[in-house]
């Protein structure tokens, strides 16, 4: 599957993003708990330069404990950047982003008057509810859909702290297949820009594999199937997604996993652990060293080919001919 979810204001909104980043002290990038690395804009990371970053890992109500634990650690050793897990539940918690904000500008804090923090991160994952939360009203608009935010807002907490809230961006090319069927699972892709069967069969299969016995109890199956189609169906037999004949509705058995996956019915599901996206990245590397292998191969292939004994032996031929009728010019003059 492939995504083809750039609309134009992300366009904008990622330039909008890199002009006003030297008025910025600080970048708070809000990721989503359940997916810490296909969430991470490859962009913020490349254009944010040594500027103090955050990462909160927000929706951690609806993420595994043990596997968010998993990514701090990674997280914060492997890359040298504070974490913090939030949730819209929390309030309380979200607010040491204040404290968080100030040590790490505490220099910068003794010389100006206040301290600009930007936050950004994928559409939906809660960036403007973060915002509301710090300010303590409703200032920012929020929604239960990508692309809610449509440009820049600042919001000035009156604390010596100014907010930059920024529309929800991806980024052109998503190098990891895996990512994309994970952010499509997670919410932060419209649902009219993605195949909903593509990715419930992705989801399926992840979900009976990483949470066996949450998939048993939530579909009610007294044996979990070990493919995902047989899942599927056997969860829409229970479930009543049929078609007229009885026939199985896949596409709405895939409509009902996905938001039930998204609302937390599902249990507190994460969609990638750092182990599993070490893998991933072996994986890529190698398909990248392949292709290069592959079309060096072809290069010489066609090198070789083209020096085949008849090849040559006309090449040969036209080139004696040539020579041939240069030398009888050269006579005739
Ligand atoms: N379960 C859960 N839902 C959350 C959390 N934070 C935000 N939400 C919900 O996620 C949805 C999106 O929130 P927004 O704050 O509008 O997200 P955003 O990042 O500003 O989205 P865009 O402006 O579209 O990029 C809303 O329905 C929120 O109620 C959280 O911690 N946990
Ligand atoms: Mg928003």
């Amino acid at each position: 599957m492939s995504l083809h979810w750039f609309p134009g204001h992300m366009h904008k909104a990622l330039k909008e993003i890199k002009e006003s980043l030297n008025q910025v002290d600080i970048l708070i990038e809000v990721l989503d708990a359940r997916i810490p690395y296909s969430s991470e804009n490859p962009e913020i990371a490349r254009i944010r330069g040594d500027k103090p970053c955050l990462k909160v890992l927000n929706k951690f109500d609806l993420a595994d404990p043990d596997i968010t634990a998993q990514w701090q650690a990674h997280l914060e050793s492997e890359r040298g950047v504070t974490t913090l897990t939030t949730s819209n539940g929390n309030p309380a918690n979200s607010k040491q982003i204040i404290q968080l904000i100030r040590s790490a500008c505490a220099q910068k804090a003794a010389s100006v008057k206040s301290i600009n923090a930007m936050i950004t991160g994928i559409p939906n994952v809660g960036k403007s509810t973060l915002i509301n939360i710090l300010a303590e009203r409703t200032i920012a608009k929020t929604g239960n859909e990508p692309a809610i935010t449509k440009s820049q807002q600042r919001i000035n907490l009156g604390s010596g702290i100014v907010l930059y809230d920024t529309p929800g961006v991806l980024w052109p090319k998503i190098e990891n297949p895996n990512s994309i069927y994970r952010l499509a699972a997670s919410g932060a892709v419209k649902n009219t820009a993605m195949e909903y069967d593509d990715v419930g069969f992705y989801a399926a299969d992840y979900l009976i594999k990483a949470y066996p016995q949450l998939m048993k109890e939530r579909f009610k199956l007294e044996e979990l199937p070990d493919t995902e189609l047989a899942f599927l169906e056997a969860a829409a037999k229970k479930r009543g997604a049929l078609m007229s004949g009885g026939r199985v509705n896949l596409h709405k058995i895939c409509e009902v996993l996905l938001n039930e996956l998204q609302s937390g019915k599902l249990g507190r599901i994460s969609l990638e652990t750092p182990a599993m996206v070490a893998e991933e990245k072996i994986e890529m590397a190698e398909a990248a060293a392949k292709k290069i292998a592959d079309k060096a191969r072809r290069k010489q292939k066609f090198k070789d080919g083209s020096l085949t004994p008849e090849k040559q032996d006309r090449k040969e031929k036209r080139t004696e001919k040539r020579e041939a009728q240069s030398k009888r010019m050269k006579q005739g003059r």
